[in-house]
């Protein structure tokens, strides 16, 4: 009886580690303590009411950012455990296994479950507002994608405790990840998690593009519009061709394990390079979709803090969809030892190459934008200052790295490594925190605390040269990546000591942010204005936070940067007809419990899919069917906001 009682213990939980069975008790004491808290506050209705069944862009906007900072928690607890255990030759701490689970959910986590829903955030947050719109163009669909992604978030971090986590790196390469070499269920966690979070994503890519398409102001041609909101609409390209591919060469992994196919192996006609050659098909792009907003961001806020328009707007927008298609020719320089032979290899190699002319037009029109500007340094700013010449370094190593001959050498080695951190810490972090620093004051009406955060910048800015600069070094010494020990001896100690230290900076940098918001949260300046950083595009014209219906009246938009141009005007003493127009009665989505149903029962299945538990995967699919049903015999989905309603609450505002 005992014994069969740890049998199924053994198959469900991970027994044996002590960091685990910490996991195991830290999770549920912080589930009891949520579950304490909002019982005891009576917030249950509150929570569900406002925030689970919402379809407020602004709102899903402000829970992508809540997730996007709890997961860099979880990547940034992985990546300090395994700089831990590479500070010196021989470390007793992570044994090999664990080591590979860490750096497998570490990647996977950073790039799928932070990276993507840190943009996903700044664009819910920005672009409807930028663009002179009441929401996006499909609400409940953003609902929907926002509970798929959170959801599959859960399935995967659930590994950690039920199952055991991924093994076979954030790439998940065939046959590795195969039945194979890889029986555990931390594979099909992997598959399943990012075949959910996928379906959000490709939802999301689909309703941004339309959005900003046909739900722009009057006035508002595509050239007038914000660089930010121009990202976006590269992003959104890229998120529709790349995201196929992945989501059916997971799926073929998937039935490769599940039932026994043979798409990824040597026999039956298999070919694990299919794997590859799909995966990076959507790797590649993957990291413009991640860099892009930053990009965005970046225009944004060198602009308003020089207080000057933006320099060579029209090569922004040019480059930035430059980069979108030449994105899609340059997977193989994953992986050129492929043996694909010389042609293919020039081809890729030239094609990666010509990426650096549109992001070094754009690295210099920043330049250009704050030469002679009035230059303020707040937070957004600084950030937006620090990943300049970090992206110039990240920039060149890749150049290096895109050289096929030479990456016969820095394959797999610590210098790509490296590389990879330098531009998606520099280029996608820095800019998720300079877009996160910009629009908070318009997502809460509070100014995060800037004395914090000037200690916070500098912990994490310093600790991230002295961590990645030493790994280019380590790479030509030979060191590889997904190591968990080496000898002493071999000239590489000290700079995975000083790596390490560098790492424990950033961490220190990623407290410091969390004491910051914190403290602003219970102290920080209110922004009654609406304007705090004297801004350019629309959003600024806005109360903060906004209200839920955005704009009481559409404006009309008369030109670039229109907000600024509303201001000039307004100081000359120009006035427009529509801004004395009768207000009318607004149309707005109704919200409903449905997409957080919906994407607990994709869980559900998720989860049974993975111990094969078809019965209950059955039942689960067949609910995902009836809540669609049910959906398409729901009639009652919108409301009209009366202009009594709207006059008081603009009233409210200090409006009208
Ligand atoms: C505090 C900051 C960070 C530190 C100290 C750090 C450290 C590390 C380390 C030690 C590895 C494993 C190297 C190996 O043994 O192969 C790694 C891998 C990786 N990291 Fe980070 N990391 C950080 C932040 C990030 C961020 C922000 C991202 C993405 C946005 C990221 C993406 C990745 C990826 C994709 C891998 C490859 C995983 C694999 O090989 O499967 N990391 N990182
Ligand atoms: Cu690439």
């Amino acid at each position: 009886m005992l014994q069969n009682v740890e049998n199924f213990a053994s198959h469900f939980f991970v027994l044996g580690d002590p960091m685990i069975y910490g996991a195991d008790v830290s999770i549920v004491l912080a589930s009891a303590a949520i579950v304490f808290v909002l019982t005891y506050y009576k917030k249950w209705g509150y929570l569900w009411r406002e925030w689970l069944t919402t379809v407020d862009h602004k709102k899903i906007g402000i829970m992508y950012m809540i997730a996007t900072l709890l997961m860099l928690f979880r990547g940034g607890v992985d990546a300090m455990l395994m700089r831990t255990q590479l500070i010196m030759p021989g470390m007793p701490f992570l044994k090999a296994q664990h080591y590979n689970e860490i750096f497998t959910t570490h990647g996977t986590i950073m790039i799928l479950f932070m990276a993507m829903p840190g943009v996903f955030a700044l664009m819910n947050i920005a672009v409807p507002l930028q663009i002179g719109a009441r929401d996006v163009a499909f609400p409940y669909l953003n609902a929907i994608s926002f509970w798929m992604f959170f959801f599959a978030a859960m399935l995967l971090n659930l590994s950690f405790v039920i199952g055991g986590s991924p093994d076979a790196g954030w790439t998940s390469y065939a046959p590795l990840a195969g039945l194979t070499f890889d029986k555990g269920p931390g594979e099909n966690f992997y598959l399943l998690a990012l075949e959910i979070t996928g379906i959000g994503s490709m939802a999301t890519g689909i309703n941004f593009f339309v959005t900003i398409m046909k739900l722009r102001a009057p006035g508002m041609t595509l050239m007038r519009m914000p660089l930010f909101t121009w990202s976006i609409v590269a992003t959104t390209v890229i998120i529709i061709f790349a995201f196929p591919p992945l989501t059916v060469d997971l799926g073929l992994l998937l039935f490769d394990r599940l039932a026994s196919s043979h798409f990824f192996t040597i026999f039956d006609g298999g070919n694990p390079m299919m794997y590859v050659n799909m995966f990076w098909m959507w790797g590649h792009p993957e990291v413009y979709i991640v860099v892009l907003p930053a990009f965005g961001v970046f225009s944004e806020v060198v602009a308003t803090f020089s207080k000057k328009r933006t320099f060579g707007y029209a090569s922004m927008v040019a480059s930035l969809l430059a980069i979108a298609v030449i994105s899609f020719f340059t997977w193989v320089h994953h992986f050129f030892t492929m043996g694909a032979g010389p042609g293919v290899n020039s081809f890729f190699a030239v094609a990666t190459m010509i990426i650096a002319i549109p992001t070094g037009v754009k690295v210099f029109n920043w330049l250009f934008t704050m030469y002679q500007g009035r230059i303020r340094m707040n937070l957004p700013m600084l950030w937006a200052v620090a990943f300049i010449p970090n992206f110039a370094i990240g920039g060149a190593t890749g150049v290096m790295l895109s050289v096929a001959p030479a990456d016969y050498q820095f394959h797999n080695s610590y210098f790509l490594i490296a590389h990879f951190h330098q531009v998606l810490i520099g280029g996608t972090l820095f800019g998720i925190l300079a877009g996160m620093y910009y629009w908070w004051p318009k997502m809460f009406g509070v100014i995060l605390d800037e004395k914090i955060g000037r200690w916070a910048f500098w912990f994490f800015n310093i600790g991230f040269y002295v961590c990645f600069l030493p790994q280019y070094w380590l790479g030509w010494m030979g060191m590889t990546r997904r190591m968990y020990t080496y000898l002493p001896g071999m000239g590489w100690t000290m700079w995975n000591f000083i790596s390490t230290m560098g790492a424990y900076m950033m961490g220190t940098g990623f407290i410091l942010i969390v004491i910051q918001i914190i403290y602003s949260i219970l102290y920080g300046e209110r922004d009654l204005t609406g304007d705090p950083w004297d801004g350019r595009t629309l959003e600024w014209s806005l109360p903060s936070p906004a209200p839920h219906y955005n704009f009481a009246r559409i404006p009309t938009i008369t030109g670039r940067d229109a907000w600024w141009t509303m201001k000039e005007e307004q100081r000359k003493g120009i006035t427009h007809s529509e801004e004395e127009a009768p207000l009318k009665p607004i149309h707005m989505p109704n919200d409903s419990g449905r997409p957080f149903v919906l994407s607990v029962l994709f869980f559900i299945a998720g989860f049974a899919l993975v111990f094969t538990w078809y019965p209950l995967a059955f039942v689960a699919f067949i609910g995902i069917l009836a809540s669609l049903v049910m959906r398409s015999f729901e009639y009652d989905t919108d409301h009209t906001i009366s202009v009594e309603e709207l006059r008081h609450s603009e009233a409210a505002y200090g409006r009208v």
